[in-house]
């Protein structure tokens, strides 16, 4: 398929758009917030004064988030024609959500914000400590978005004429009800749902949830701390990720029309694809230290690398390649940023 098939639309994302606000740590500062490297948690109480110190003590900068909303803008960068993609998610009235829009705008994203008035943007604290990340969301008005929105008669339509899905598994913890409701959507029209692991804690505390959506899941992104933690809890028995990506595949699936696709990523060792009972490995160019900046946004740009050629109706090799692209243009940089023309071969 040629660039000139590419049509407005054609994939719709939902997810939790969020501004991020990071800034380089010390890891004392991490154990005071009682948080790990390289983990993506919920804000809590004991996160109040999280965003302020950021802010205050380590000059944090505010970069446009949101793991979906990231994916896509990584898409639009690639595909080099507006608003192929389209976004979903819910943010405040609020200068945040301003910056937000505009950002995702300036790069092609076709948004569709559902507004709520009285709780302001969602913000995600990104602590770099070396070149890992850790990730506190305070999803506020990203928690607010309801099922409403995609039964909204105009969203309804651009749901109707999307071909592809994409949801994030952070997009669980909010309205799971708004998922199924998608996968069976592309399910009765035979089109592609995909997810993402998203985390740790979703295959650990949004079992049910995720369970639930699981049958409907076309492909699944994952990187291999979110594998293993989702094998462990699934009770596959192995922590070998080839094998794990094997056995999600063959989990219950709804539509028979398509086998399985399960990706994982394993930092800058290579890509696994599990397809029709077969392994694929991809090498990841390693990059030297001093090329590195923070892999905030990595698996969000590989995601939205691998759609933009999924699109496209591109081999899977291609899509992992543009993955695997996409994300190592995207650790050169702080927060999921580009510049320039997206040259991938
Ligand atoms: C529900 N949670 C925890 C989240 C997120 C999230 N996006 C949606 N929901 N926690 C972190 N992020 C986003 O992930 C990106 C990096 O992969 C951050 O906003 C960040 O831009």
């Amino acid at each position: 398929m040629q660039r000139e098939n590419l049509r407005e639309n054609m994939l719709l994302g939902m997810g939790n758009p969020l501004l991020d606000i990071s800034a380089t740590v010390d890891k004392d500062f991490l154990t005071k917030y009682n948080m790990k490297e390289n983990n993506a948690i919920l804000a809590d109480e004991s996160h109040k004064n999280l965003n302020s110190e950021m802010i205050e003590k380590y000059k944090a900068e505010f970069i446009a988030g949101g793991s979906v909303q990231n994916s896509l803008r990584v898409a639009q960068w690639l595909l080099q024609k507006p608003k192929v993609t389209t976004f979903f998610g819910c943010v405040g009235t609020d200068k945040y959500s301003q910056i937000l829009k505009d950002k995702a705008k300036a790069d092609g994203v076709n948004v569709v914000y559902q507004y709520n008035d009285k709780v302001p943007t969602g913000t995600c604290a990104v602590l770099i400590t070396g070149t890992n990340r850790s990730l506190c969301a305070n999803l506020a008005a990203a928690n607010c978005f309801t099922i409403d929105h995609i039964r909204d008669p105009e969203n309804r339509k651009l749901l109707e004429s999307a071909q592809y899905f994409y949801i994030s598994g952070f997009f669980i913890t909010v309205s799971p009800q708004s998922i199924l409701e998608v996968a069976k959507h592309a399910l009765a029209n035979d089109r592609p749902f995909i997810m993402n692991l998203s985390a740790p804690f979703i295959s650990q505390f949004y079992k049910e949830p995720l369970m639930q959506a699981m049958p409907y899941v076309d492909l699944l992104f994952g990187n291999e701390t979110e594998a293993e933690t989702f094998a462990n809890e699934q009770n596959f028995g192995t922590k070998d990720l080839k094998e794990i990506a094997l056995k999600i595949c063959n989990l219950p699936k709804q539509n028979e029309n398509r086998s399985r696709v399960c990706v994982i990523t394993t930092g800058h060792n290579p890509v696994i694809l599990a397809r029709e009972g077969k392994i694929s490995e991809f090498p990841v160019d390693v990059l030297s230290k001093d090329k590195l900046v923070d892999t905030n946004g990595a698996g969000d740009a590989f995601a939205g690398g691998f759609l933009s050629q999924y699109i496209q109706g591109q081999s899977l090799d291609v899509c992992v390649r543009c993955g695997i692209w996409a994300a190592s243009q995207i650790v050169q940089r702080s927060g999921c940023t580009f510049s320039g023309k997206a040259n991938f071969q």
